[in-house]
């Protein structure tokens, strides 16, 4: 049974993984592919989105820029990680797909509200923005949608702060509304993300991909390794927005365990913390959830054979 998705990212380079394996897998459609602002502002992060459509040649798909910035803070870009561009190393093509006259917002509550209920899944991997303005806008979404899958926080570490993972951090308060919205709601964040590693046997899959977007994802990947070696002492990039769309088109690549998740406001060294409460086992009013523990080589194999399938 195919699964239709919106993509709400801000590529990006695992952003850009994600969109091509969405489009890759035959399980999943892309619905829609929406941008926010995060790892560059939002002009940067959607030429990146179009130029990543241009080379999977994904037409059809309404890509559409949302927020330009977080509800309540200053705008902050992770330009350590993805460079200048947003999306660092590879030559990105002048797009050729055209960009969706429409908000990103609007583009979310329609595509939900004219799909039948249950029909899309959410699948954000950037800050929530987008997800929490459309959830303000109509309300009725929250029902509608099948579940949210969605890259960002983390139970045990952070990324931009030692307790705040990125996405959630850099606009936390609409991480609050998405999370305490009483729909099934599945954070897929770093506990899991950093297992997702491009190990060498990875990128040598992918290398004996004889094509134009394999050869893109070597690009990224080369540039991620060297900025995550670089500013987070890691030997091999994890790879983290592929995970959620992963987690869509097969549930046993990853364990994922109900509990009780909110996000911290006001704290001072935990601001940005999604907080886990593994105190009890979860009740069943309980509709938050955290992915655990990732199979390694299932999650790869997805990508490899999205990529395979993308001429
Ligand atoms: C990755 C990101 C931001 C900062 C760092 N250090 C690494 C981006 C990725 O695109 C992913 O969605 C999420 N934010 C991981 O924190
Ligand atoms: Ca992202």
């Amino acid at each position: 049974m195919t699964r239709k998705i919106i993509l709400d990212c801000d590529p990006g380079h695992d952003d850009a993984i994600a969109i091509l394996l969405a489009h890759g897998n035959p399980e999943i459609e892309l619905a829609a592919i929406t941008t926010v602002h995060g790892n560059q502002t939002i002009e940067k992060v959607t030429r990146n989105a179009l130029a990543v459509a241009t080379v999977a040649g994904i037409t059809g798909v309404p890509i559409a820029a949302g927020a330009n910035r977080p509800l309540v803070r200053e705008s902050e870009v992770a330009e350590s990680i993805h460079g200048d561009s947003g999306m660092d190393g590879p030559t990105l093509p002048d797009p050729t797909v055209e960009l969706d006259p429409r908000h990103a917002v609007d583009v979310i509550i329609d595509t939900i509200m004219q799909s039948e209920p249950g029909e899309i899944t959410l699948v954000p991997t950037g800050a929530l923005t987008n997800i929490a303005l459309a959830v303000r806008k109509e309300p009725a979404i929250v029902s509608r949608v099948r579940e949210v899958v969605l890259m960002g926080g983390g139970y045990h570490v952070g990324n931009w702060s030692s307790t705040a993972e990125f996405n959630i951090v850099i606009d936390p308060e609409a991480a609050h509304i998405v999370f305490n919205e009483p729909w099934k709601l599945t954070m897929v964040g770093l506990d899991l993300t950093h297992q997702a590693l491009a190990t060498p046997d990875v990128v040598k899959a992918i290398s004996e991909i004889d094509s134009v977007p394999a050869k893109f994802v070597l690009d990224l990947l080369e540039f991620f390794t060297e900025s995550y070696r670089k500013a987070q002492g890691f030997e091999f990039p994890p790879v983290h927005d592929p995970c959620a769309v992963a987690l869509v088109i097969d549930p046993s690549v990853m364990k994922v365990v109900r509990v009780p998740l909110d996000i911290e406001l006001t704290g001072t060294l935990t601001l940005g913390m999604t907080v886990a409460d593994f105190r009890f086992p979860a009740g069943e009013d309980c509709t938050t959830h955290a992915a655990t523990d990732l199979d390694h080589p299932k999650f790869w194999g997805l990508v490899v054979d999205a990529l395979k399938r993308i001429p």
